[in-house]
């Protein structure tokens, strides 16, 4: 099998998103003036947050997509925005965490990392020894 990088996986399905975009006027728009103060609440009271590109059911980037496999295979509850709706959330959340990509998971507000890094975490156990100890219900382990 010819191996694909994920860098260009992200690129096309980022152009994709581009292209089938709706104009600025029907842009979906969260309604917020303080994003920061969204982000904020996002992860403070959401046990598991996840930010990404595209939703869960759809994901539009392979490291989105690797993240909400990671979750989905533990059986964890949790909640996603997409930044692709929204330019000040994807700007934002960057910012918000100092971190320059998305995907980033967040487990009651404490930001856990990329793709790369939660994949590195699971394969480990590492991952579900930190939602177990922050008591989230972990269905399966590695
Ligand atoms: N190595 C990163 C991969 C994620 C990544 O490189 N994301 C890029 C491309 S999808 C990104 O968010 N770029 C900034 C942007 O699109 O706003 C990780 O572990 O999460």
């Amino acid at each position: 099998m010819i191996g694909v990088n994920l860098d260009t996986v992200c690129a096309i399905s980022y152009l994709s998103v581009e292209y089938v975009r709706p104009p600025p006027d029907q842009k979906a728009s969260f309604d917020m003036t303080d994003i920061n103060a969204f982000i904020d609440d996002k992860v403070k009271t959401t046990d598991v947050f996840l930010f990404m590109k595209g939703t869960p059911d759809f994901p539009q980037c392979g490291f989105s997509g690797q993240v909400v496999q990671i979750l989905n295979y533990l059986g964890i509850d949790y909640d996603s925005a997409n930044v692709l709706e929204n330019d000040e959330l994807r700007e934002g959340i960057k910012a918000y965490s100092n971190w320059p990509t998305i995907p980033q998971l967040y487990v009651k507000g404490e930001f856990v990392g990329g793709a790369d890094i939660t994949r590195e975490m699971f394969q480990s156990g590492e991952l579900q020894g930190l939602l177990e100890g922050k008591g989230i219900a972990v269905r399966q382990t590695a």
